[in-house]
């Protein structure tokens, strides 16, 4: 079902002129100088007391080496990736922001703590806040309640503002790591990495903020392949070790399938928390076949769109893996991108019609080399990590199931769905123009685009109350991935459904012909999760109140993470009661 290339049938043909415009802003070959590995630096934390964390993070324009040469971005304290916030469990954090981006460019913006849960005072979005105006600061208070590879970034103009460089990590650390280092159940060695792309042209980031219907729909990839902000920067890693990774894809559009040719990319944990047994991922995922009237038809082997060993992150999506080290001093290691099937669209004619369809070069660009990892001898004590080996499990701790509703339940009709359309329509002067949508429960919406202090709320909200625990699940209703991030609350993934006739009953009603389930195998905690199209996932969300006085109630935001998708109206809202 992966292979199958889908078209959408458009109808008579376009002028090939409306056809052009991929969304690839170019070719991508990161040919450029090595530069050493250079990690987010540390947010200086200005309050002495323990188990405190006061910080001061500014948004400006920046002028900073890229690729060879001086382009102008917008940074937070001056660096791509901005600071890194680093703290414990349980800390309580408050996070100064001040504007200082280019006044009378429409730089209203904000800080929004992707994947921190229930301070929706703090969240950061149109919904919750107005803007911070440049030249305004405003102070962001909430607590580390889950432990996790989290980051930050602006929630206004999003598209624009991380494509030019704001997008930071934000590391709640495990109260136990200490100990699992020590126990040499996770190595010593720690990086945060964090990859993005973008796009220059004569020193400045082009815009993606585009109105060709083509590259709305697809999301703008860039040209350079950023590691922490580098062109294929090189790491030192020790020798006959491991090394701990913990990747964040802050690109607005670009999916990352991290490979390192001839090593696995060992999962430890994401984004929340240390998982019970290390995972190698990837290659192919046992289903259950279930018929229309819910027999079980028996169980098939469905291809994932990685293969075993590799890792996939979409937008939004973190990861916390272990390479293994082991090797000669001055070895490198390859750190690749490689290309994935997300549906990426390009149009075509077949006789007299223009359809619509999976790009031919879908998943199979050219592999991009985006770091190296030189081994060095630091005189580490060896180490190894295979797959299942116990990490919480080693604690005697594990990941709790989540509880079980004890709320609404948004299944099958009442499922979230994730729309879009694209059309062309014949304009007055007998011209045609290509059209995208995208909406949520077959609504478009998208608060910042109304220019409202108090936007209205999403004709899509769905309403619940703190304490409950909702059963949600999200369809992707169309031909293209989509991962979509809820705020304020992790989730716990219980299964997919794979329907393979999808795009055949486009419109249609679902139950009606077999689809392939998948259950999950584990329990972990994520607040983003990647839906390939036609597919179903099924979530339970415990609406909790970790501050304890009620702050997670509120609006809270849930859209896709394709940056342009949400800004373009997919996106809604959860909006959660006392
Ligand atoms: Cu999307």
């Amino acid at each position: 079902m992966w292979a199958e290339r889908a078209v959408w049938r458009l109808g008579p043909a376009l002028l090939a002129a409306a056809c052009t415009g991929g969304a690839d802003k170019a070719g991508g070959d990161n040919a450029a100088v090595a530069r050493s590995f250079i990690e987010p630096s540390l947010l200086e934390d200005l309050d002495p007391s323990p188990g405190r964390f006061a910080g001061s993070i500014r948004a400006a324009a920046a002028v900073l080496p890229l690729d060879g040469e001086d382009v102008e971005l917008l940074a937070y304290n001056g660096s791509v990736p901005g600071p890194r916030v680093e703290v414990a469990l349980g800390d309580q954090l408050v996070l100064d922001f001040e504007n200082d981006l280019p006044d009378g460019e429409d730089w209203a913006s904000g800080v929004h703590w992707h994947g921190i849960e229930g301070f929706n005072a703090a969240d950061g979005t149109p919904v919750t806040e107005a803007p911070v105006l440049p030249g305004e600061h405003r102070a962001y208070a909430f607590t580390a309640t889950r432990p996790g590879v989290f980051w930050y970034h602006p929630h206004m103009r999003g598209a624009q503002a991380l494509f030019s460089g704001l997008y930071a990590p934000l590391i709640v650390a495990d109260p136990d790591e200490a100990r699992l280092v020590d126990d040499g159940v996770l190595p010593a060695a720690r990086h945060v990495v964090v990859l993005s792309d973008t796009h220059t042209v004569l020193g400045r980031v082009a815009s993606a903020e585009v109105d060709n219907a083509m590259e709305i729909m697809n999301g703008t990839e860039g040209s350079q392949l950023l590691v922490n902000g580098a062109v294929l920067p090189t790491l030192e890693v020790p020798l006959d070790g491991g090394v701990r990774l913990q990747l964040i894809n802050a690109s607005i559009t670009r999916f990352w399938r991290l490979a390192v040719p001839g090593r696995s990319l060992i999962r430890v944990g994401g984004e929340g928390g240390l998982l019970d047994h290390a995972r190698v991922e990837g290659g192919t995922v046992t289903g259950a076949r279930v018929g229309p009237g819910g027999e079980a038809l028996g169980a098939v082997e469905v291809p994932l769109r990685f293969d075993v060993g590799e890792v996939l992150l979409a937008p939004g999506e973190r990861a916390d893996v272990v390479l293994l080290t082991h090797g000669a001093p001055g070895d490198e290691l390859a750190l690749e991108w490689r290309d994935s099937a997300r549906g990426r669209h390009d149009m075509w004619m077949e006789g007299d019609e223009m359809v619509m369809g999976d790009a031919a070069d879908d998943g199979t660009r050219p592999t991009v080399q985006v770091a190296k990892l030189r081994l060095v001898d630091t005189g580490a004590p060896s180490f190894e990590i295979d797959d299942g080996a116990p990490l919480l499990e080693a604690l005697g701790r594990s990941v709790p199931a989540a509880p079980t509703a004890a709320g609404p339940r948004w299944t099958g009709a009442e499922a979230v769905s994730l729309d879009e359309q694209m059309d062309h329509v014949q304009l007055a002067d007998g011209s045609w123009e290509m059209t995208t949508w995208f909406g949520i429960d077959g609504e478009s919406w998208h608060p910042q685009r109304m220019g409202a202090e108090d936007p209205p709320l999403a004709p899509s909200a769905r309403r619940a109350r703190l304490g409950e625990t909702i059963e949600l699940e999200v369809r992707n209703n169309s031909m293209m991935s989509h991962p979509y991030h809820l705020h304020g609350f992790s989730f716990q993934v219980i299964d997919w459904t794979l329907e393979p006739e999808g795009e055949a009953d486009e419109g249609g009603e679902t139950g009606e012909e077999e689809v392939i389930r998948f259950t999950a195998d584990h329990a972990e905690w994520q607040d983003t999760v990647l839906l390939p199209p036609w597919s179903t996932v099924r979530l339970r969300v415990p609406l909790h109140d970790p501050g304890g006085r009620g702050q997670a109630a509120g609006r809270w935001m849930q859209h896709c993470h394709i940056l342009q998708h949400g800004e373009n109206g997919m996106m809604s809202e959860l909006v959660v009661e006392p």
